[in-house]
Order: structure tokens, then C-alpha cells, then sequence
């Protein structure tokens, strides 16, 4: 099997922000940023297989051809988003944390098609007592990935699996394209509203069992620590209390005028801002996106771009705002946004040591001409 990068050098890139807000739908190019634990595996789909196990009734082996014409297909406009999305925020507005640099483009906005995951699972026929005591553990055999790991896996909970209306794929396209090799090629599952690190790539098993995926990115990583555990010593405590992280948090993110820029102002003395904006978990879309120019004392409501509307509540917002500034000032701009579930920024970003989920303010420092 032909492999490209490797377990001591993963592919981990992200887009320059002002090229990822430039299209609603984010393109399979180097639009979309990458993240890998270990080597990406080119497989074969003619024959790849899937294995559904665990508590089922039917344990199946299912081929891409299977998976394509034996189940109804969806397609599914999801924002899928790192966990470390804004890390670089977190470490230098509140304090270091472990992890990648990602600053604010470890996210992607597409259309995914392919059967449902709920679909899958009803043909095997589940065969637990209590659903909510259950987990559905996904899981890629093919490659090994850092840790020591030789597997990459994550699970979400059966009920989530199991609900209609969560949208969780069996993925076999990418904007109407079969996936990208490094995007998972010919399977991967997509969770929406959900840390993207469940969207395991490269699919060969799903299995339904009592308790979360063993591997060491469900256990041991890509969980919100409570803040005492502060390295890695005092965080070996905690690992096994603290919840998975699953549902991202709402967000925004300025990304015109960039962080730095130095901006002209049009005659009238206003820039145009830009952004993306993301709900918490399934409770999108985002209704509201505001920005300040104040430090927060006043908002101003920005317009959400109309591409997004009506759209589905797991794809992101894009948005811009016209905000009069004043010349020859260093200029401070926030954004916050809401959803529909009524989920505001608070603007009190939460330090964990892992540096997930940050959800501070949207914010561009940058200077304005003279
Ligand atoms: N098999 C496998 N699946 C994986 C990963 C991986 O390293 N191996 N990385 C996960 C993480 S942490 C994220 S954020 C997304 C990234 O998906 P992308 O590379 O398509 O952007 O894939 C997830 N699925
Ligand atoms: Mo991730």
C-alpha cells in the first residue's frame, strides 16, 4: 500500500484565512486544511471494505459499492472543524498550551454525501438493551499514527448515531467529488456540529460497543481540561474524568482586515470586515454575527452573507460588516455570534492545557493609515 507523509511527519496545513472565506463551499484543493496524526494510506475502493461489529445482530462487510447503491444517499453542507481550531489565540491571549500552532483556518465548510450512518447500523440491526449506554466506535486499521498508536479511532455516543435528524455520515463524497485521498478516500465518517477529530478517515470498522473508543484520541487527548491540570503530570489525573469533547462551541472569526494588516481607509473612513461564524454543536445555523469596535462596549450587527440562509444548521456563516474607523490609529476589532439555539460568545474564553475548543472573540489587531 502506497502511504504518503509518516507517523514522525504528518501532513498538518491550514489555508491562508482570506482564501478560505473567499467561497461558501470550501473546495477540494488546498482550500481545505489537513490534519493528520500519522501517514495518509491511498487504498483501493474496489476493495475496501467496511466492518460493522460489536453489539449488532448482523455483523456486515460492507464495499463502497455496497454502501452506495444498497442505502439512500444524503448530502449534508457540514462545517468540519479541528478541535485545535484558534489554538494560537488561546496560547497567547491566556497562556502556552500543548499542542499545534493552528491559528484560525483548521476548519472547512462542504458538502458531504453518502449513506447514514443510522441507516448502516438499522441494516445490521442493533442489538443493545438501553441505546444511551452505548457508544458507536469508528476506526482506521490502515495506517499508524503518533502516540505509539497503530490504529486511529474515536467514538460518538449510539443515541447520537441513531438520531435522524444528527446527520452522521458514512461519507464517499466530498462536494460532489469521491473523497480526497488525504481527506479519507473512499470512506470516512463526518459528525456534524462535532470536533472533527470523530470523523475518523480511511473507514474500515464501525462497531457498536459499551464503551468509548479505546484509542489513545478518545482517552488520552481532545479533551477540555478542567484548568489545575496544567501539564502533563498534573493532567494524568484527569484524563479519565473528563468527558470526550464532542459538540464544537459557537464561534466566530475575523479574518478581513487580517490580524497585522495594515488597512486603507475608503474615502468615507469605513473598512469592510469579514469573517466565518459556527454554531454550538446541532444548534445552528448562526442567526446573529456582531462586531465592535469598542472592546465590546457597543456591537454593530454585521450581515450574514446570503448563501448561508435557510441553509443547514452544520454549515458555517459568513459574514461582513462596514465599520467607520478612525485613520492613523491602531485599531482593535472583536466579532461574537449567535445561533439559533440562543448560544452567544461569551467572550470569556475557558484556558484548558490541550488548548480545544477555544471560543474567545473574534479579534484583528491592525493598523489603520494615515
Ligand atoms: N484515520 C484518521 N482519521 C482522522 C484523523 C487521523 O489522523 N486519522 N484526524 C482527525 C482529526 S483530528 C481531524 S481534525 C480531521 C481532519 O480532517 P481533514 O484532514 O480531512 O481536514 O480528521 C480526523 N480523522
Ligand atoms: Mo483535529
Amino acid at each position: 500500500m502506497k502511504v504518503e507523509y509518516s507517523v514522525e511527519k504528518p501532513l498538518n496545513r491550514e489555508p491562508a484565512i482570506k482564501d478560505l472565506i473567499s467561497s461558501y463551499i470550501t473546495p477540494n484543493n488546498d482550500t481545505c486544511y489537513d490534519r493528520n496524526h500519522g501517514p495518509i494510506p491511498y487504498l483501493n475502493a474496489k476493495d475496501h471494505l467496511v466492518k460493522v461489529d460489536g453489539e449488532v445482530l448482523k455483523p456486515l462487510q460492507l464495499s463502497v459499492e455496497d454502501l452506495k447503491t444498497r442505502f439512500k444517499q444524503h448530502e449534508i453542507v457540514s462545517a468540519l472543524q479541528c478541535a485545535g481550531n484558534r489554538r494560537h489565540i488561546m496560547r497567547t491571549l491566556l497562556k502556552e498550551v500543548n499542542g499545534l500552532d493552528w491559528f484560525e483556518g483548521a476548519v472547512m465548510n462542504c458538502k458531504w454525501r453518502g449513506p447514514k450512518l443510522r441507516d448502516v447500523l438499522n441494516e445490521a440491526g442493533i442489538n443493545v438493551k438501553n441505546i444511551k449506554d452505548y457508544h458507536v466506535a469508528f476506526a482506521c486499521y490502515k495506517v499508524p499514527v503518533q502516540g505509539g498508536e497503530s490504529w486511529y479511532g474515536g467514538s460518538i455516543e449510539l443515541a447520537r448515531a441513531m438520531k435522524e435528524s444528527a446527520d452522521v455520515l458514512v461519507a464517499l463524497e466530498m462536494n460532489g467529488q469521491p473523497l480526497p485521498v488525504k481527506h479519507g478516500f473512499p470512506i470516512r465518517i463526518v459528525v456534524p456540529g462535532v470536533s472533527g477529530c470523530r470523523s475518523v478517515k480511511w473507514l474500515d470498522r464501525i462497531t457498536v460497543q459499551s464503551e468509548e473508543s479505546t484509542n489513545l484520541y478518545q482517552r488520552y487527548d481532545y479533551k477540555i481540561l478542567p484548568p489545575s491540570a496544567t501539564d502533563k503530570e498534573t493532567a494524568s489525573k484527569y484524563w479519565d474524568k473528563t468527558p470526550a469533547l464532542q459538540d464544537m462551541p459557537v464561534n466566530s472569526v475575523i479574518a478581513v482586515p487580517q490580524n497585522g494588516d495594515k488597512v486603507k481607509l475608503a474615502t468615507s473612513g469605513a473598512v469592510e470586515v469579514k469573517g466565518y461564524a459556527l454554531p454550538h454543536g446541532d444548534q445552528g445555523p448562526v442567526v446573529k454575527v456582531e462586531v465592535s469596535a469598542d472592546n465590546g462596549r457597543t456591537w454593530k450587527v454585521a450581515s450574514i452573507l446570503p448563501q448561508n440562509s435557510g441553509q443547514s444548521k452544520w454549515a458555517w456563516a459568513l459574514w461582513k460588516a462596514t465599520v467607520q474607523l478612525q485613520k492613523g490609529q491602531k485599531t482593535h476589532l472583536l466579532s461574537r455570534a449567535t445561533d439559533k439555539g440562543g448560544n452567544m460568545q461569551s467572550g470569556e474564553p475557558q484556558w484548558n492545557l490541550r488548548g480545544v475548543a477555544y471560543d474567545g472573540y473574534g479579534i484583528s489587531t491592525f493598523d489603520v493609515a494615515a
